[in-house]
C-alpha cells in the first residue's frame, strides 16, 4: 500500500546519479541488504554517455578497458565492437548492466535532487527533490560524475543568437541535421575534436574557433586490438588485477627511458610506437620524465607537432593549430579519427582565438576583433564544470548548516576524494582528490564503490552509523593532492584539472596524480589501520584514530622505494672503505646539478696538511666579487668528498649567487675529533683571509653545511667567535648533527626505514668521537654557549632522526638572542633535500636555504635563476 504523501520515505542509502558509478553502487548496496533510491534527472541510466551524444562521441580508453570486472558473467555475455567503442554502444552496454542485474527497480529517473541537508540529532540526511518531496537516508552518495556540468558559455551575447544552438554535452536525442548549414563550432577540447570531422561531413561550410590548440594523437579506431583480447582472454583474472594496480588503471610498464638522456634513435622509436598504438597512456608513457621534466615534455610535444603541419596542408592554420602555450599532457590529450586532415578541405576553416578573440555572439552569428561571420548554428563544445560543478551545484549542507559551496570556496577539501569534515555520511564517487579522470574511470569507479561498500559494511558490523573525516586527516590528504600536482608540469596549464576554465573557480589541481595503485594503497591502508583519520559513532561506541595517512613527499617516497628494492647491505655492517665505495657507486649516475659560471678545484693549507676545495663561482654577466659561502658536505665525519655534494653546492651557488667554496676536512676513523671541526674553522679562517682573491667579498662571509658537515660548520661558528674572528655573518645548517643524544623522539619516529638509521648514526659517532668527547661542544655545538653566534637557518626534516636536535638548536641559538630562520623540510628525509634534479620537491627548500643565505648578505647581486 502507498505510504501518505506527508511521511518521507527513508532508505538506508541514496543514490545520485546512474552513471557507470552509481549502477555499481546500487548493486554493492543491494548486495549488502541496504535499502537504496537511485535518482537521476535523466531519462535512463548511462550519467555522463546519457547526455554526451554529438556525433563522434566515444571513449578515450580502450573499450577493452573501460568495462566493470566485477561480474565475470557479464564479462562474458558481452563483446565490443571497436578499439574505442561509441557513444551509443557505451549506452547500450549500461541499459545491458542494468537490465542484467535488474537494477532499474531501485532508480527514479527524471528525477533531480535539489537540497541534501544532514540532519544531526535524526543521524540521517533529508534529500529533497524536484517535485518538493523529502527523502530521508543514512547514507547519501554522489555518482554525478566528473564531468557532468556543462559549462555555462561565457561568452558575451551568447544568447543573442537566433539561429540554431547545440551544445555537445546537451546533444539532441534525435540528432542534429546540419546538412547544408554554416556551422561555427567553438572549442578543440576532446569534444570539439571528435565531433568537427563529423560535423564537416554535413556542413556547408565549417568554422572552428579555437581559443587554445591542443595536443591529439590519431586513436586508429578499428576493431579492438588482438594483441590486447589475447591478453585478457588468456587470464582476464590476472589482466584486471594487473589494471588495478596499474597507475593509470590500463595495465602498462611505466618506461624508465628518461627524454633527455635518450638517444635521438630511441626517442623517435619510443615516439612513433605510441603514436601507432593511439593510446592515451602510451604517448603519455614515452619517457618517465616527460610530466615532470620540461625539456624531456619538449621532446614529446615537438614530435606531435611536426606530425600537425605534416597533416594539415596550409601552413598557417598548421601552425595555429599546433600547441604551444602549454605542456604536452597537462591539459587532457585527445584522440582523434581524422581531425587535423579536416581542415584541408575547402570548406573547413579555423579561426584562431588568440589573434581575433570573438567579441560577442550576434543575432546571425559571431563577431569577432577582426570579422563578422554569418551562421545558421553554433556549437558549443566548450567543456565542463569539471571535478567539483555537479558536487557543488547540488545544494549539499552538513553539520551546522554549512553548505559544500562554502566550504569548497577556496577550492574542494577531500579526504581521499571520498568524504569531506563536516558532512557525515556523505560520500562522493571519484570526488576531487581521487584519481577519476586521470585514471580509466571504471576501474577507479569499482574501486571507490568497493571501498564505500566495505566500509558500510564495516561501520555495521562495528554498531557503528556515522563516519566523517577528521579535520587533520583531510587537510593532510588535501596537501598529499598538491604535494603530487606540484612534482609535475601539470599545475602550470590553464586547464579543467585546475579548474581554470571556469571564469572566477578557485585554481586548485583537483585530481589526484599519484597514480591508481598509490591511491589503492592509500584507501586500503586507511581502512585497515581501523579507518585511520576517520570518526566513527553509533551504538558501538565512538572511534577515532586520528592521523595523515601519507605525509611524506611524493617523490622522496618514490627514491625510498627505490632504494629499499636495491637491498643494499645496511652501511653500519661495513667498513669505512667499503661504505665510501657503495657511497660513490650510488652517486654514480644522478644528475649532476645546475650549471655554474666556473669549478675550480684546489687546496688550503690544513691544521695538519692540505685540504681539497672546489670553488663554485655562478654564471652571469656579473664579474664582480660576490659573497663567500663556506661548505662542508656531509656523512657522518667518515663518508663524503668533493664529489658527494657537488650537485648541492652547484644549487646553492646558482641559486643564491654567492660564491661557495667547498672544503674537505679530514675524515674519521683514520683521524678523529677533533680533526673535522679544526679543519673546518681553518677553512673558514682560510677564506676570510683570502676573499678577494676568491672572488669574494670581505666581510661577506657564511657557513653551510649538511649533516655532520653542518656539525663542523655549527661548529667553527662558535670557535670563530671565542677566537675573536673570523666575522661570519650567518650560519646554513641543513639537517644538522648537533648532539649526541640518540634517544630524541624523532630518533624513536625516523630511526629506521629512512636511509640514516640511529644504527647508522650511531656508527657514525663511534668512528669520530670516543664516549668521553661526545659531550664536548666541538662534537655537539648544542651543548656550548651560543651567545653572540651568527644568525642560522636551519632546515629540519620530517623524517630525519636528526629532526629534533635541529629543532632543539634553533630554539637555543634563539634563547641565546641569535636571529633563527627554522626551515622545516616537510615530508623529506634526511637526505632527500639534497638530491638535486631527482627530488624536485626539495627545490622549495633549496629555495628557502638560497633566500636565507640572501638574507645574511644583504647586499648581494639578485641571485641567478634556477626553476
Ligand atoms: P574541454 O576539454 O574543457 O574543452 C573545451 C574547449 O572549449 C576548449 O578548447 C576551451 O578552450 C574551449 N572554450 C571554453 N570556453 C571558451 C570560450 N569562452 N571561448 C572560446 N573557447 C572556449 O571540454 P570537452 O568537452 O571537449 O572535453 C572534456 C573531457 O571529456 C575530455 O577531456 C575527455 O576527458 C572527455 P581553452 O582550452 O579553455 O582555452
Amino acid at each position: 500500500m502507498d505510504k501518505p504523501a506527508s511521511v518521507p520515505d527513508r532508505f538506508d542509502a541514496v543514490v545520485v546519479g546512474a552513471g557507470f558509478s552509481g549502477l555499481y553502487m546500487l548493486y554493492r548496496l543491494r548486495q549488502l541488504g541496504l535499502s537504496v533510491k537511485v535518482f537521476d534527472s535523466a531519462g535512463d541510466v548511462g550519467g555522463t554517455w546519457y547526455w554526451n551524444r554529438y556525433p563522434g562521441a566515444r571513449c578515450d580508453i580502450p573499450t577493452t578497458d573501460y568495462t566493470y570486472s566485477f561480474d565475470p558473467e557479464l564479462e562474458k555475455e558481452w563483446t565490443w565492437s571497436e578499439k574505442y567503442a561509441t557513444q551509443p554502444e557505451i549506452l547500450d552496454y549500461l541499459r545491458f548492466v542494468a537490465d542484467r542485474h535488474g537494477l532499474r527497480s531501485d532508480i527514479e529517473f527524471s528525477t533531480t535532487v535539489t537540497s541534501a541537508r544532514w540532519d544531526e540529532p535524526g543521524k540521517q540526511w533529508r534529500i529533497t527533490t524536484g517535485g518538493g518531496r523529502e527523502v530521508r537516508c543514512r547514507y547519501y552518495i554522489m555518482a554525478t560524475g566528473c564531468l557532468s556540468m556543462p559549462k555555462s558559455p561565457d561568452i558575451d551575447g551568447a544568447g543573442r543568437f537566433a539561429g540554431q544552438v547545440y551544445f555537445t554535452s546537451r546533444w539532441p536525442h534525435e540528432g542534429a541535421d546540419l546538412t547544408g548549414q554554416r556551422v561555427a563550432v567553438i572549442g578543440t577540447g576532446s569534444s570539439g575534436i571528435q565531433s568537427i570531422p563529423l560535423i564537416a561531413r554535413q556542413a556547408r561550410q565549417l568554422t572552428v574557433f579555437q581559443r587554445t590548440a591542443n595536443f591529439s594523437i590519431p586513436a586508429h579506431n578499428g576493431p579492438p586490438p588482438a594483441g590486447r583480447l589475447q591478453q585478457l582472454d588468456g587470464d582476464r583474472d590476472a589482466y584486471r588485477h594487473a589494471a588495478r594496480w596499474s597507475r593509470g588503471g590500463v595495465p602498462l610498464e611505466p618506461t624508465d627511458v628518461l627524454g633527455v638522456t635518450a638517444s635521438e634513435a630511441v626517442r623517435r622509436e619510443r615516439f612513433e610506437a605510441a603514436w601507432e598504438q593511439g593510446e592515451l597512456f602510451g604517448i603519455l608513457n614515452v619517457f618517465a620524465d616527460q610530466g615532470v621534466n620540461p625539456p624531456s615534455n619538449d621532446i614529446v610535444a615537438e614530435m606531435i607537432r611536426e606530425k600537425i603541419r605534416a597533416a594539415v596542408e596550409d601552413p598557417e592554420t598548421a601552425e595555429a593549430l599546433c600547441p604551444k602555450d602549454h605542456y604536452f599532457g597537462t591539459k587532457r590529450p585527445c584522440l582523434d579519427t581524422g581531425y587535423f586532415e579536416t581542415y584541408n578541405l575547402p570548406h573547413v576553416r579555423l579561426v584562431d582565438l588568440r589573434k581575433q578573440p570573438i567579441v560577442s555572439i550576434t543575432e546571425d552569428g559571431i563577431e569577432t576583433a577582426d570579422e563578422s561571420f554569418g551562421f545558421d548554428a553554433i556549437v558549443y563544445a566548450t567543456g565542463f564544470d569539471a571535478m567539483t560543478g555537479a558536487l557543488v551545484g547540488a545544494d549539499v549542507a552538513g553539520r551546522d548548516g554549512v553548505s559544500l559551496r562554502e566550504k569548497w570556496a577556496a577550492g574542494p577539501s577531500t579526504y581521499l576524494g571520498l568524504m569531506t569534515a563536516g558532512f557525515p555520511n556523505f560520500f562522493m564517487l571519484t570526488g576531487p582528490g581521487s584519481p577519476s579522470v586521470l585514471s580509466n574511470m571504471t576501474v577507479s569507479i569499482e574501486q571507490h564503490v568497493d571501498w564505500v561498500a566495505r566500509c558500510l559494511e564495516d561501520l555495521r558490523d562495528e554498531g557503528l552509523e556515522t563516519i566523517e573525516p577528521t579535520a587533520q586527516a583531510e587537510a593532510g590528504w588535501d596537501q598529499h593532492v598538491q604535494d603530487c600536482g606540484a612534482i609535475t608540469l601539470y599545475p602550470t596549464a590553464n586547464s579543467w584539472y585546475m579548474g581554470a576554465n571556469v571564469p572566477g573557480k578557485p585554481r586548485v589541481f583537483l585530481p589526484y596524480i599519484g597514480g591508481v595503485d598509490a591511491y589503492r594503497q592509500a584507501c586500503d591502508e586507511v581502512a585497515t589501520r581501523d579507518y585511520l583519520g576517520f570518526r566513527m559513532t553509533g551504538p558501538g561506541g565512538t572511534r577515532c584514530r586520528d592521523g595523515v595517512v601519507r605525509s611524506m613527499q611524493p617523490d622522496v617516497a618514490m627514491v625510498m622505494e627505490f632504494v629499499n628494492a636495491l637491498g643494499l647491505p645496511p652501511m653500519e655492517t661495513l667498513s669505512a672503505a667499503d661504505a665510501r665505495a657503495l657511497m660513490t657507486a650510488t652517486a654514480e649516475n644522478r644528475p649532476p646539478g645546475p650549471e655554474v659560471g666556473k669549478v675550480t678545484d684546489g687546496v688550503i693549507p690544513g691544521p695538519d696538511g692540505d685540504l681539497p676545495y672546489r670553488l663554485y663561482r655562478p654564471a652571469g654577466p656579473f664579474e664582480g666579487p660576490r659573497p663567500l659561502v663556506v661548505y662542508f658536505h656531509g656523512g657522518g665525519w667518515v663518508l663524503g668528498n668533493l664529489d658527494s655534494d657537488d650537485p648541492l653546492c652547484r644549487d646553492l651557488c646558482a641559486r643564491s649567487g654567492a660564491v661557495v667554496v667547498s672544503v674537505n676536512y679530514r675524515h674519521a676513523p683514520e683521524v678523529r675529533f677533533p680533526a673535522a671541526a679544526l679543519d673546518a674553522f681553518a677553512a673558514v679562517q682560510w677564506a676570510d683571509a683570502n676573499a678577494i682573491e676568491l672572488g669574494g667579498i670581505p666581510g661577506q662571509l657564511a657557513v653551510a653545511g649538511w649533516s655532520a658537515g653542518a656539525n663542523v660548520a655549527a661548529v667553527a661558528c662558535q670557535l670563530a667567535r671565542d677566537a675573536g674572528g673570523p666575522h661570519i655573518t650567518g650560519q646554513l645548517l641543513l639537517c644538522p648533527a648537533v648532539d649526541s643524544d640518540l634517544t630524541r623522539p624523532s630518533y624513536e619516529e625516523n630511526g629506521d626505514g629512512y636511509i640514516l638509521t640511529t644504527a647508522l648514526m650511531r656508527w657514525f659517532w663511534d668512528h669520530y668521537a670516543d664516549p668521553a668527547d661526545r659531550g664536548d661542544p666541538r662534537a655537539a655545538p648544542l651543548r656550548g654557549d651560543l651567545a653572540g653566534l651568527p644568525p642560522a637557518c636551519i632546515v629540519a626534516a620530517d623524517f630525519d632522526p636528526l629532526r629534533d636536535e635541529g629543532v632543539a638548536y634553533a630554539r637555543a641559538l634563539e634563547a641565546a638572542g641569535v636571529p633563527v630562520r627554522l626551515a622545516r623540510a616537510r615530508g623529506h628525509t634526511h637526505t632527500s633535500v639534497t638530491m638535486v634534479d631527482v627530488v624536485i620537491s626539495g627545490a622549495p627548500v633549496r629555495a628557502e636555504m638560497a633566500a636565507a643565505l640572501g638574507d645574511f648578505f644583504p647586499a648581494a647581486e639578485p641571485p641567478a635563476h634556477v626553476s
